[in-house]
């Protein structure tokens, strides 16, 4: 054969795969009730399709993902696809009154999306009230055909959902909440695949056991699917190396215990490599704010090598439940795989910067009532003191796309209106800082804007780490510390080379982090910490990307079936 001839045929064959790769995978959601015995006890959920986790979607890096949602459960639902870019494709994010008013009961809405630019392990979720603690399911997206991993292929792929169970329907626990202005109860248990394990009364046989075969490598998709908690996640004796996080590629980080924030996805590779036996995989709570309450148990499951007669499997040492330098090690050792399939470098030139304060506060309890949060009032929470209010009637993306006004205030300050001692424990209590307004306050942004945020943790009420997620949009992690964010000296620390690349950061406990990103999607996206339990608290705002110059810059119309309010 001449070498031309050759070379033609490779660029066919190529042309063939590459064409052959872009599939419209097409699924059905049913959204729908389910009776789950669970912890000794029958609870009615809301799940998709009658299982819970719901169904893992597998799609290759260049398909379109349209799955039809069908809501015949009792609630409101919309659907998340977290950490999609969602490129003109908006109307499909799924954010309640963010993007869409909600599927009522009884009724359906198709969502339709390319996944294009990332590649590895992402989630869907409902995002609406607290559904998302029984509707949820991993999103996994291969290389395209022809492609392949940046690490050695390993010969199986297990996804790991940790989630956060209840024996109380969630929308009464965070109605409850709501209601009296509290803190809502916090969960009964942590699962791995849906169950708890071993160590919650009667779920002896509720443990998720991973079969392994001596000398052969795994790659552990797991998933914080958590509602309000990050967790710590080990098993015995084994190693596990990190090579990539929310869909984006990393440096290899080997590491025995794994740190991740709801929202986050953090794949690794495990190789069996043990004496043959049975070893305890574990998740417990990383609860970073002192003195506040939390679910502190442990799910466990059980990887089992082909073989073993071990009569009892190894526990690992889970870290202390405050242990900061621990979770701290793990996020900013984490580095990006620079020059890897997808790459982004880092934008050099800002075009906006902004500073932002992220944490709870107070809302008047109202009227003579007291309430149980601090002082007897409500809690709230706030991004630079703008305690975010979600529209009614008609969604911001409606709003933004009909020039409909009145939704939302183009007005979300780029930095706090008062500075002050942010991370000092002394102002936790200054009644005079404490109450936040109000508000559907967004930062509108020109197409293909550069943006740079420090986020910076308060100390009012108590400092945490929020995991704070943006929609549409991956940045880079540039930095991160404890304390107040210095603007002379921590930028010499600046990792411009291979920082690494999420959609949401765990802002370290009374420190700060500082994320790029170039907004080069129009639209409205959600800017929100994934604890759920501050969400409706306020913790959130919202970036309106205009419209670029060109019809490839241009959010389409949305589609005949969006749901109506
Ligand atoms: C969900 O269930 C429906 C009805 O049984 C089925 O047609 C559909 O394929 C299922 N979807 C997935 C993603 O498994
Ligand atoms: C679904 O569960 C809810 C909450 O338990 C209940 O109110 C409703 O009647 C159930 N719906 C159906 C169709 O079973
Ligand atoms: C929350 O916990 C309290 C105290 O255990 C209990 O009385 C209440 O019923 C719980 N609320 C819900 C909605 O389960
Ligand atoms: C699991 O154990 C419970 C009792 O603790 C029992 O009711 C249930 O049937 C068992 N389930 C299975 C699948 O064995
Ligand atoms: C959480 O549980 C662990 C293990 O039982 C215990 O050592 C620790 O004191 C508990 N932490 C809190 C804050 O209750
Ligand atoms: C990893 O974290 C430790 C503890 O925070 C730090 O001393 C070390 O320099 C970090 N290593 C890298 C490569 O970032
Ligand atoms: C609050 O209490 C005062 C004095 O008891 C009473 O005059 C007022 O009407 C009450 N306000 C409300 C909103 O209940
Ligand atoms: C919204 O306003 C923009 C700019 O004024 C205009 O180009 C666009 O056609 C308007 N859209 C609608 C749906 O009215
Ligand atoms: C906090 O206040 C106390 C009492 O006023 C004071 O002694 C302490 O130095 C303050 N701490 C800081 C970090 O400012
Ligand atoms: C937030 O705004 C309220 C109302 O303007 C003000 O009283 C309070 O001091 C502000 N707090 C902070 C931390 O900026
Ligand atoms: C947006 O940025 C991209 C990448 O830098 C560039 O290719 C594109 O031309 C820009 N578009 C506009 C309208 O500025
Ligand atoms: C469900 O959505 C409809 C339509 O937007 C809205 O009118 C209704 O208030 C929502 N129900 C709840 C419980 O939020
Ligand atoms: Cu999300």
């Amino acid at each position: 054969m001449s070498r031309l001839l050759f070379l033609l045929l490779c660029a066919s064959a190529l042309l063939a795969s590459s064409m052959a790769s872009a599939a419209i995978v097409e699924h059905s959601f049913h959204v729908k009730n389910l009776t789950l015995r669970r912890l000794c006890s029958e609870q009615v959920i809301t799940a998709v399709n009658g299982s819970l986790p719901g169904p893992t979607l597998r799609v290759r890096e260049g398909d379109t993902l349209v799955v039809h949602v069908f809501n015949e459960s009792p609630y409101n639902i919309t659907i998340h696809w977290h950490g999609i870019f969602q490129k003109l494709s908006g109307w499909a994010d799924g954010p309640n009154m963010v993007t869409q008013c909600p599927i009522i009961p009884g009724s359906s809405y198709t969502y339709r999306f390319k996944v294009i630019k990332q590649e590895g392990t992402l989630w869907w979720h409902a995002h609406v009230s607290t559904l998302r603690a029984t509707v949820y399911g991993a999103l996994i997206i291969r290389p395209r055909s022809g492609h392949s991993y940046p690490f050695p292929k390993p010969d199986k792929e297990v996804p790991i959902l940790l989630g956060e169970w209840w024996n109380a329907n969630v929308i009464d626990v965070e109605n409850q909440a709501l209601a009296t202005g509290g803190a809502p109860n916090n969960s009964n248990a942590y699962t791995i695949n849906g169950r708890p394990g071993d160590l919650y009364p009667c779920s002896q046989n509720q443990t998720y056991t991973l079969k392994v075969e001596n000398g052969k490598t795994y790659l552990l998709r797991i998933i914080n699917a958590a509602l309000n908690n990050q967790l710590f996640f080990k098993i015995a004796n084994h190693k596990m190396t990190v090579v990539s996080i929310d869909a984006s590629y990393t440096q290899p980080y080997i590491t025995d215990v794994v740190v991740t924030g709801p929202g986050m996805t953090t794949d690794v590779l495990i190789t069996a490599d043990q004496p043959v036996g049975s070893y305890y995989m574990a998740a417990s709570p990383y609860a970073s704010a002192p003195g506040v309450p939390f679910d502190n148990t442990t799910t466990r499951g059980i990887l089992i090598y082909e073989g073993s007669t071990a009569p009892t499997p190894i526990m690992p040492l889970m870290p202390a439940t405050n242990d900061t330098p621990t979770a701290h090690k793990f996020y900013s050792n984490l580095t990006g795989l620079a020059g890897g399939p997808h790459w982004v470098p880092v934008p050099r030139q800002i075009d906006e910067h902004m500073f932002v304060t992220v944490g709870v506060g107070l809302a008047p309890c109202g009227g003579n009532a007291t309430c149980p949060g601090p002082f007897g009032q409500r809690f709230s929470a706030s991004m630079n003191n703008e305690s975010f209010q979600l529209p009614t009637g008609l969604s911001m993306l409606q709003a933004f796309f009909f020039n409909v006004s009145g939704v939302y205030t183009p007005n979300f300050p780029d930095a706090p209106p008062v500075k002050f001692d942010y991370t000092n424990a002394n102002i936790s209590s200054d009644l005079s800082l404490l109450f936040t307004p109000k508000s559907t306050s967004v930062k509108v942004l020109k197409y293909n804007a550069t943006v740079q945020i420090v986020l910076q943790n308060t100390a009012l009420l108590a400092v945490e780490n929020h995991p704070i997620h943006i929609h549409g949009f991956n940045f880079h992690v540039l930095a991160q510390g404890f304390g107040n964010y210095d603007p002379v000296n921590d930028p010499k620390n600046f990792n411009l080379v291979n920082p690494p690349v999420r959609n949401t950061i765990g802002v370290p406990v009374g420190g700060w982090a500082v994320i790029r990103f170039t907004a080069n999607n129009p639209g409205v996206w959600f800017m929100h910490c994934h604890l759920d339990v501050h969400l409706p608290w306020g913790l959130a705002t919202a970036f309106v990307v205009q419209n670029g110059p060109t019809p490839g810059s241009t959010l389409p119309p949305p589609p005949a079936d969006l749901p109506k309010c």
